[in-house]
Parts: C-alpha cells; sequence; structure tokens
C-alpha cells in the first residue's frame, strides 16, 4: 500500500492524477445508451458541477451531501463533485423509502442532497428533526433549478479542496437486514485504499480494461467496482442501471466488458441464459441471432455481497471457462477484505485475505482458534469501521480487530471458508447447524435453483431445520418434490442437518442490495 501524503483529496487522485498520467482522451465512462466521456469530459463534467455546489449552493468542506438515483454517469459525476469539493457524500439506494431517507438525514445532518430526476419521490417532505428541510437539487431534469443547467456556463477546470488524508469523505448507510441505519465513516484514504489492495492486488487492471456490474452505487460495493477501481486504474466503465441478467450480457458484448462484478443471483440468472444455448458450442461465443450472448472479453468475473455457493462457482466455471473471483466485504470496511485470483482461488472458500488486510478466527472467549475450527473472522487493515455516533462500534470493534459478524474457519492452506452470519447459525437438538451447507447440498439437485434454510422455533429441538427453495421453471411444487429434495439431501449430508420441512416461494425476499432476508423467512413476513 502506498504511503499516502497527509494532504490528500480522493476526487482528485482518481481523476486529475489519471489524467496527468494517461491524458485526458481515453474513454471513461458509457452511459449504456450509446454515450460515452472520455476522462477529460468526464472532468469537465465534475468541475462545473463542484462549482455549482459552492458557488449557488453555498455547500462547504465537511457539509453532508445525499445522492440518489439510478446508476449513472451523472451520478458518478455528482459523487466525484462533492469529493473535489471537499464535502462528504451520502449516496443511498435509490430504492430507499422517504422514512429510510429521513432517519438517515437526521442521523448525518444532511441539509443538501443531489438526485436524479427520476429518484424525486418522497425526498421534498423529509425534514430532519434539527430544523430546516433538505434543500434537494435535481439533476437531468428539464427546471430551472436543475444541477446541471446551473453548471452549464461553470469553467471546465476546479481545483480540488485542501483535504486532508482521514478527513470523511462519505458515508455509507448500512440498514443491515433489521435495526437503525448505521452510517459509516469512511476517509479520503480509503477510498484510495479499497483500490490499491483489493483492485490492485487481485484485479490488476490496466487502461485498457471496461468494468459494469450491477450493484448501485449506493451500496461501496458498487461504487468501489464501477467508480473507484477502475477511474483509479485509467479504465472505462459502463454506469448504468441494473435492468436485468439479460441486459447486462447484451451490455458485456456491445461493450466488451473485461472486469464484472455482480452477486450470486445475478450469475445464477445469466447462467440460466447463457445455458439456453445448443450443447457442442464454443462456451464464450455464441453466434446471433440463436442466443445472441458474447462474453469472451470476460477476464475477472467477482461475485461479493452474499456467500457464492461452490455449485454456482462449479457450474459458471463449466460454462464459460472463468473462474468467479469470490470475495467478502462490508460497508464497514468499505471493500473487500479477502478473496483470491487465478490459482490462488480454491473453490469453497472465500480466499486469502487481501494485501494489506489480515485476518483471524475467534473463539467466544475472543481468543484466536486453531486452524479448522470454526468461529468469528476478525479483520484488520486500512479501512476499518467507524460508525457515526452509534454506541454499536464497541461491539463491530474490539483491540483494533474488527468482528463482522460472520462466522469462518481458516482452513491449514490458510484460505478463509465461510460457515454462516454469527447470528444465523442453526441450533437443533444440541446440533450447531450452518444453513450455508444445507443450502449447498439442495443446489446439487438439478431442480433446485435457490435456497435458504433457516431455524424454526421447536419444542422438543429448540429449533428445526426449515428450507425455503426456488424450483427451476416447469418442476411442479409437490409433495413429490419435497419427498425427493428430502431423500436428496439426506445422501448429501448427515441426516441431522436435513431440512425438516421445505416449503417452495417464487423468489427469496432480498434487500434492495440483493441481500437475503433470512428474518423474512423465520418471522414469515
Ligand atoms: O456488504 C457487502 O457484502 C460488500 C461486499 C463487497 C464490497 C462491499 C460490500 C459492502
Amino acid at each position: 500500500l502506498p504511503a499516502y501524503p497527509d494532504r490528500l483529496n480522493c476526487g482528485a487522485e482518481l481523476l486529475d492524477a489519471t489524467i496527468a498520467r494517461l491524458g485526458p482522451d481515453r474513454p471513461a465512462v458509457h452511459d449504456g445508451h450509446g454515450g460515452l466521456w472520455t476522462y477529460g469530459q468526464l472532468a469537465a463534467h465534475v468541475a462545473r458541477i463542484a462549482r455549482t455546489l459552492t458557488d449557488d449552493l453555498g455547500v462547504v468542506p465537511g457539509n453532508r451531501v445525499l445522492l440518489r438515483g439510478p446508476t449513472s454517469p451523472w451520478l458518478a459525476a455528482c459523487w466525484l463533485a462533492v469529493m473535489k469539493a471537499g464535502a462528504v457524500a451520502v449516496t443511498v439506494l435509490a430504492a430507499q423509502r422517504p422514512h429510510e431517507l429521513a432517519t438517515i438525514c437526521e442521523l448525518a445532518r444532511i441539509r443538501h442532497a443531489l438526485c436524479d430526476a427520476r429518484s424525486l419521490d418522497g425526498l421534498h417532505d423529509i425534514r430532519p428533526a434539527q430544523g430546516q428541510g433538505l434543500r434537494v437539487t435535481p439533476f437531468g431534469g428539464d427546471t430551472p433549478g436543475d444541477l446541471l443547467r446551473l453548471a452549464a456556463d461553470k469553467p471546465s477546470s476546479y481545483a480540488a479542496a485542501d483535504t486532508a488524508a482521514d478527513d470523511v469523505a462519505l458515508i455509507a448507510f448500512t440498514s443491515g437486514t433489521t435495526g437503525r441505519p448505521k452510517g459509516c465513516m469512511h476517509f479520503h484514504r480509503d477510498v484510495l485504499a479499497i483500490a490499491d489492495t483489493f483492485s490492485a492486488h487481485v484485479l490488476r487492471p490496466g487502461p485498457g480494461d471496461v468494468f459494469a456490474g450491477s450493484p448501485p452505487l449506493g451500496f461501496t460495493f458498487g461504487l468501489g467496482g464501477l467508480v473507484v477501481f477502475p477511474l483509479r486504474a485509467g479504465a472505462a466503465t459502463l454506469l448504468t442501471d441494473w435492468r436485468g441478467p439479460e441486459q447486462l450480457l447484451a451490455d458485456i458484448r456491445r461493450h466488451r466488458v473485461s472486469v464484472l462484478f455482480t452477486a450470486p443471483t445475478a450469475y445464477r440468472s445469466m447462467l440460466e441464459r447463457l445455458e439456453e444455448r445448443p450443447a457442442a458450442q464454443d462456451p464464450h461465443t455464441l453466434p446471433t441471432p440463436l442466443a445472441p450472448y458474447d462474453i469472451s472479453s470476460l477476464r475477472r468475473c467477482v461475485s461479493a455481497g452474499e456467500h457464492l455457493p461452490a455449485a454456482l462457482w462449479d457450474a459458471w466455471r463449466r460454462a464459460t471457462g472463468l473462474r468467479v473471483i469470490n470475495g467478502i466485504g462490508a460497508t464497514e470496511m468499505l471493500h473487500i477484505f479477502i478473496s483470491a485470483a487465478d490459482d490462488a482461488i480454491r473453490p469453497g472458500t472465500t480466499g486469502l485475505p487481501v494485501p494489506g488486510y489480515e485476518a483471524r478466527i475467534l473463539g467466544p472467549d475472543g481468543r484466536p482458534l486453531p486452524d479448522g475450527e470454526p468461529g468469528l473472522l476478525a479483520v484488520r487493515g486500512p479501512t476499518g469501521c467507524r460508525y457515526l455516533a452509534d454506541d454499536r462500534q464497541r461491539d463491530y470493534v474490539r483491540d483494533g480487530w474488527n468482528l463482522t459478524g460472520d462466522t469462518y474457519v481458516r482452513e491449514t492452506t490458510g484460505h478463509y471458508r465461510y460457515v454462516a452470519r454469527a447470528d444465523d447459525m442453526i441450533i437443533s437438538a444440541g446440533y450447531n447447524i450452518a444453513g450455508p451447507e444445507v443450502e449447498e447440498a439442495l443446489l446439487r439437485h438439478p431442480d433446485v435453483l435457490e435456497a435458504a434454510v433457516v431455524g424454526r422455533p421447536d419444542e422438543r429441538r429448540g429449533e428445526i431445520v426449515v428450507a425455503f427453495v426456488v424450483l427451476r421453471d416447469g418442476v411442479p411444487a409437490t409433495a413429490e418434490t419435497v419427498a425427493e429434495l428430502r431423500e436428496f439431501t439426506k445422501k448429501e449430508i448427515v441426516p441431522y442437518k436435513c431440512p425438516r420441512e421445505i416449503e417452495f416461494l417464487p423468489a427469496l425476499p432480498r434487500t434492495p442490495t440483493g441481500k437475503l432476508q433470512r428474518f423474512r423467512l423465520r418471522d414469515g413476513s
């Protein structure tokens, strides 16, 4: 990891430093509808927006600015402008509801919002508790107050605010699956650190790469993967809203995407589309119009946000010849801290600590456990958890180690293998059962598309194992299928781990960032 200078502005480093190195004419941002900005054009848009923030909207360094909208080049330009102006970006999901936004505005004392004109609903009514309302400036609309109209006649260069490396650059909110949202503060140096650790060591991108994927920019998985990493490398990125697996496959072909960021669910749905091709064809290139997919440009396929089942890793490898780069990240850590690429990949594991990070497995007494024993994953490195005014900081960081809330095992090779979220372990008749192991067993059955396993309270056993299954198209949701799946799992795993009950669902409940909401399966909500 480079030693960063004390004065550092990540917006200037991502844009101006990249232009100084590679020139202004390289492709920077595709909008998915045929539009492309070079690095020089992106820098000019960012400069005009930054000037509007300071001169017209009265934003001063340290002010927190809410950013909301579907993924687009303008949203990324606003984020970079907030960085260059020395303000603090609070990027939220377009799908976040007004009451959640109100809580976020209140917790982060937000006065200014830049909002895509398509995502204004509910924002004007928010009155943060401390007094005046929120000043909402739309972008991409056609009203006179629109940010881009105000910005149009501003100069095309802007000297970045003289921020310190450890000034807060962004606050990322994590709603978790339940509970009051927590704001995670990250510094200017943290933004560069995620690029100089995970991206530089695992992805190793260059200016010729094209990044694309599904996570929104309001999720740090997307912000890192689709904005920070490509710009740090001088690469191009496709910034367009998620419009489903077919569209992503079409985008990969059209833009010759080489680095893909998405979650297991999207790999699963893309596979379904890819597997529709006739057998015995080149796995990479498919002729139009039979199956209009060509993924031969892909070099790196990153999966995070959720556990990647080994069966899915194998299926993607078989269908495409590519090895998925699994990773675990957290909003608290900003991005991915355990991962592996190429020959360091050990299927079924998440990988090794990313260079710059250290990891250990802790027992219930907080002491490190030997290899092979499951315990709590603890990590430390250049980024870490700093909750905004929240006592839960004490639970997350102990003795300088971040406790991620995941149960993991370290194998003798040094690879870390996921067991379960610590609070998702099922305890049935005295046995500890990890839901993901049962899910993996179900997923090996050809009729199962998705599976989620939870514990349901039971008088005799404490809890029983209950599986929720999404069947592949055309498979009947009948008692015979239940019986077949029960027989199948008994052959795959020890009987005490097998689901006592199996229910079929059309889809599994997920958060807007794609994480499974197990609590809804437990509550039946
Ligand atoms: O929360 C996550 O799962 C995550 C994964 C990768 C990068 C960043 C994040 C927040």
